[in-house]
């Protein structure tokens, strides 16, 4: 098996700081998070920016600047900004950081879809429940919009203008499709990283099964062109991220996903994610790449 990318997603968009007092949102508090991450074995760090007043989520270019040099003074690992920022945002607003930054890798989401959390996602005394109720009350009438000619735009101005290379979000079936559909436009070269993604409502949920028919469906449409990443919402990730592993593919956690680190506990850091990903994969006998490895397994500019 290949060695594993492990990428670490700091902070997101949907968790709020009343939600974990770890959650981090100030350009300091991300720098020093993604830096830990990035030493704990995170080879890619996936970055949101947020308002340091609020900690709302925050398309600012100056926010994101805030921390973006800092990161990569400090560590080598591959930096990839988000281009789907938040569901609230227009793709004007989520393009401004990424196209200003230019860097390595972005993140493209494959499909328009309904966007929420479940409860046990994101609240620990939630924790033990399953997954009923949407948990996001402002979500009920929110699309998260991803046309394919927004898809076409992001794959133009971050791919071929800027070199950027994705981290393609699949929430569903149909998204790969949809990422067929670009690869035989010509609009997209391999090799391609397919980020499977589970537990988001509006999205495929975190039974074990979806993930394996990802995996066929991809070797059907993909064949060798691909390597294919998991990220689980809340309680989730470390299941099925380690089955990710063990089927050999790619994982990805932090506090964009998870803010937990075991049942009833919050994670004070997302480093503590990473070493604990890390231990379970290299249990598994997976070795752990460096971020110049994912430079040369993904095919990034550098
Ligand atoms: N928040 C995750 C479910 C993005 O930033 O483009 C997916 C994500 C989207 O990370
Ligand atoms: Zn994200």
């Amino acid at each position: 098996m290949s060695k594993i990318l492990i990428t670490c997603a700091v902070t997101g968009s949907i968790h709020t700081p009343s939600m974990s007092p770890h959650l981090p949102v100030t350009a300091d508090q991300i720098t020093e998070h993604a830096v830990g991450a990035a030493e704990a074995g995170a080879s890619i760090l996936h970055l949101h920016a947020r308002d340091p007043e609020t900690g709302q989520p925050s398309a600012d270019p100056a926010h994101f600047m805030g921390f973006l040099p800092r990161i990569k003074q400090a560590t080598g690992a591959v930096l990839n900004i988000s281009t789907g920022g938040s569901a609230v945002m227009t793709l004007d607003q989520r393009l401004a950081a990424p196209k200003l930054a230019e860097p390595e890798m972005c993140s493209l989401n494959m499909g328009s879809m309904n966007f929420a959390l479940y409860p046990a996602a994101a609240r620990i005394e939630d924790w033990k429940h399953d997954w009923e109720q949407p948990f996001l009350e402002n979500s009920d009438d929110l699309v998260f919009k991803n046309t394919p000619r927004d898809i076409a735009g992001i794959l133009q101005t971050m791919g071929k203008e800027r070199g950027a290379r994705f981290e393609f979000e699949c929430y569903d079936l149909s998204h790969l499709y949809m990422l067929r559909h670009f690869v035989d436009r010509g609009m997209v070269e391999p090799p391609f990283f397919i980020q499977f993604v589970f537990g988001v409502l509006g999205g495929m949920g975190p039974d074990p099964e979806n993930l394996t028919h990802m995996k066929t469906i991809a070797d059907k449409l993909f064949g060798k062109d691909y390597m294919f990443s998991v990220l689980a919402a809340g309680r989730h990730q470390i299941p099925l991220t380690s089955m990710a592993a063990a089927m050999g593919g790619h994982v990805r956690v932090g506090l964009e996903d998870s803010l937990m680190i075991a049942r009833g506990q919050l994670a004070r850091t997302n480093a503590e994610q990473v070493v604990k990903i890390r231990r379970i994969v290299e249990d598994m006998g997976r070795e752990v790449a460096s971020p110049e490895d994912a430079r040369r397994m993904l095919g990034l500019k550098g």
